[in-house]
């Protein structure tokens, strides 16, 4: 039985984290940037490592008793740092955000400029906006995408950094189906004197399989969430050029955080060592080649997709022309227990909590084990929630619980 001390101590609690397995169980992941961890990341996230305070860095910390946190700590930091070819790493911050913004504390002072990707063009809320700390502290410009082909253009990019002047160019995104080209980032900052920091959350996993060019040598700063497509715990990571070491691990500690969490450290580390076994990439081909299936088949049902297409892990699905919005097909899908998130696509017309886009991504499912063949009928089942959705909804619930049961998930988890 899973969570028997749990259930013991706390029932209500215990209730949500049962109801919580057979959600994941019982339910198509399609939310881009969600992953399901192996057991041996679970068991170590869950860990007595949790109990360690561990201010400071391996070696060099403010607590006795850290003989053994160091040696997680320590093999985190060489894994990554193989993983990617970097020159140091922090593998501290407790999350994506923590850790894009120890980069812009460590190297930027409050007013200064920032350029990144509009946040209804595919950026993130870390990049700038208004309301972030990014936004809020920094002088925040944007670059958008072009309006037909819906990819980046780097001409307009060269041309808004001559424009804004920005001290630092923030390259990634977390809803854009396309490549990005991180030479081309580094010769602009270069023109106008800026540094280059990427935000490789969403295809850090790509990347680790050689799928995606690696922003490491191009930028001076690179940082991820662990549990995207590279299938580790929740939490984030910096790369950096070892100039910046020193100022990258004295902003996240202690300018921004405390204890380091080194349980979740500790699943880095065996997330990294997995990612660095061969069966990785081969993963990773899978994720890549279920979207392009998945987005063929949805073009095939007359779905449009933002840029036509994708390149990575995840596929924009432009719903207008359907007349429908992504809140109401987001809706439809949970109700069949499939599970996706409404997203803005370029040049939006609707509100962030309305949207017309929905954004869906292949990791999880790649995870469980699905392949071209259920990619196909996951795109049959969506096109069907959006276009005659009363007359099949109780079909297309039942084909889900069948494609879930085919792939089963956490077989140690017996309950
Ligand atoms: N919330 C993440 C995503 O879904 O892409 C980004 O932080």
């Amino acid at each position: 039985m899973p969570y028997e001390h749990v259930k013991k101590v706390d029932p209500d609690l215990y209730e949500s984290l049962i109801n919580e397995l057979g959600r994941q169980r019982q339910n198509l992941e399609l939310i881009a940037s969600e992953n399901f961890v192996s057991q041996a990341v679970l068991d170590t996230a869950g860990s007595i490592m949790t109990n360690k305070y561990a201010e400071g860095y391996p070696g060099r910390r403010y607590y006795g008793g850290c003989e053994f946190v160091d040696v997680a700590e320590q093999l985190a930091i060489d894994r990554v740092k193989q993983l990617f070819g970097a020159e140091h790493a922090n593998v501290q911050p407790h999350s994506g955000a923590s850790a894009n913004t120890a980069v812009y504390y460590a190297m930027l002072e409050p007013g200064d400029t920032i350029l990144g990707l509009d946040l209804s063009h595919g950026g993130h809320l870390t990049h700038g906006m208004k309301i972030n700390i990014s936004g809020r502290y920094y002088h925040a410009e944007a670059y958008q995408v072009d309006p037909v082909t819906e990819q980046i253009d780097y001409e307009v990019v060269r041309k808004r950094a001559l424009e804004v002047k920005p001290k630092m160019i923030v390259a990634g995104a977390s809803a854009y189906p396309r490549a990005l080209d991180f030479k081309r980032f580094r010769d602009i900052a270069d023109e106008v004197g800026a540094l280059l920091f990427v935000d490789m959350a969403h295809i850090a996993g790509l990347i680790a399989a050689g799928l995606h060019m690696n922003p490491v040598p191009y930028a001076d700063f690179v940082t991820s969430t662990t549990h995207k497509t590279l299938r580790g715990p929740r939490g984030g990571i910096i790369l950096c050029k070892e100039q910046y070491g020193r100022k990258i691990d004295s902003a996240i500690f202690p300018g921004l955080q405390g204890g380091p969490l080194m349980h979740i450290i500790a699943a880095k580390a065996v997330a990294f060592k997995e990612a660095l076994d061969p069966s990785f990439n081969r993963y990773q081909e899978q994720v890549v080649n279920n979207a392009r299936v998945l987005g063929e088949a949805l073009t095939d049902h007359g779905i449009d997709l933002v840029s036509g297409g994708t390149d990575t892990h995840l596929l924009l699905l432009k719903l207008k022309a359907a007349g429908v919005t992504g809140k109401e097909i987001q809706d439809r899908l949970d109700s069949v227990h499939i599970t996706t998130n409404k997203n803005t696509v370029p040049f939006e017309t609707e509100s962030p909590m309305v949207t017309s886009g929905l954004r869906v991504g292949t990791p999880a499912v790649t995870t469980r084990g699905m392949g071209e063949e259920e990619m196909r009928e996951i795109a049959e089942l969506i096109a069907r929630a959006i276009f005659d959705f009363d007359a099949s909804q109780e079909e297309i619930r039942q084909r889900v619980a069948r494609l879930c049961e085919r792939f089963p998930l956490y077989h140690d988890l017996t309950c």
